[in-house]
């Protein structure tokens, strides 16, 4: 009898592990560099709905922002060795990994928002989120950073010879780097978690970045004056790790696709809801905001960065961009 009873506890205690292990979700880490309240986070959120949805709860996403799984560079090798499994970045790093995305990092490439998200989503961004399957990463959808804008702890910037001598934190991204070296600024390659820091040290004068990662970063608090420059689109990419991705079924994929859109379109209306809003806040927050440059002489100076970028990377993708643009 007591051994019956044994055996029947065990079995019941295995049918319940088994019941359990049926509905664990799987736990998917997803990472960034911004804030809880960025347009990155509203992008997570939405990609969290709807996969939990459209898995019924099979899969969970546990967001970690603010660099919590370090910056972007770490953590794209992150994914790759798959102690990540996805990460909403900006193709700051990205070149280093996938050299044909640079082209999308060259300075006043876009006129506006819409020609940038037109590109990304017809043919082309299609393209190059395939050539991101080819080392090592799985590219889900193009998302949105926000064009870039310059700031410092200096002076008034109206012009390139105001930009000249500032060191200016720039994305560890060689195009970029060339683009302010030709401006005449001192441009200082460093990964996001460590650029608030470094402001307030003054370790750099200055740095660039959308209305919408100023905002979420508080950066009026080390930084006195922005310009409008609007000098570089910034894309932004929802990339998943193929070890992860590789071990699901092909329905699965389409789910974290498709949130992967899901969180784009989210992430977007946010980036046009700052467009609109954000630089009253910025202005509110003490910043002075120089909204009428005259980015002529800008573009002229940046021009060099061009031919640089062709003699390495070849024109081709750069052609069909200016065509359709
Ligand atoms: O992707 O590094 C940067 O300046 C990026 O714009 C930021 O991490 C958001």
């Amino acid at each position: 009898r007591t051994i019956s009873t044994a055996i029947g506890t065990v079995t019941a205690a295995a049918l319940a592990g088994m019941a359990v292990q049926a509905q664990a979700a799987q736990e998917i880490t997803l990472g960034h560099t911004l804030s809880a309240t960025s347009h990155y986070a509203v992008g997570a959120q939405a990609f969290k709905e709807r996969l939990e949805e459209l898995s019924d709860g099979a899969f969970t996403v546990n967001e970690h922002t603010s660099g919590s799984l370090g910056g972007e560079r770490e953590m794209i090798e992150g994914l790759q060795i798959g102690t990540v499994d996805l990460v909403i970045t900006s193709t700051g790093p990205l070149g280093n990994f996938v050299p044909e995305t640079y082209v999308l990092d060259l300075p006043f490439l876009f006129e506006d928002y819409d020609q940038a998200r037109c590109v990304l989503d017809g043919e082309l961004g299609d393209e190059l989120l395939g050539k991101i399957g080819e080392h090592d990463l799985v590219g889900l959808a193009w998302t949105e950073n926000g064009f870039r804008h310059l700031t410092n702890s200096r002076r008034e910037v109206l012009s390139p010879a105001d930009a000249e001598g500032l060191r200016v934190r720039t994305m560890e991204n060689e195009v970029h780097q060339e683009a302010f070296r030709q401006l005449g600024a001192r441009p200082t390659p460093m990964a996001f978690p460590e650029l608030f820091t470094a402001l307030q040290q003054g370790t750099v004068d200055g740095q660039e970045n959308p209305i919408t990662v100023i905002v979420a970063t508080n950066f009026w608090e080390v930084q006195d004056h922005l310009s409008l420059t609007g000098h570089v689109y910034s894309p932004a990419i929802m990339l998943g790790s193929p070890i992860m991705f590789d071990g699901l079924s092909e329905e699965e994929q389409e789910w974290f696709r498709e949130a992967a859109r899901a969180s784009a379109e989210a992430t977007r209306a946010e980036v046009s809801r700052l467009e609109e809003e954000g630089v009253a806040l910025l202005e509110e927050n003490g910043m002075t905001v120089q909204t009428d440059i005259d980015i002529a002489p800008f573009q002229e100076a940046v021009q060099p960065a061009y031919e640089i970028f062709t003699s390495q990377h070849g024109s081709e993708m750069l052609e069909r961009i200016q065509a359709e643009a």
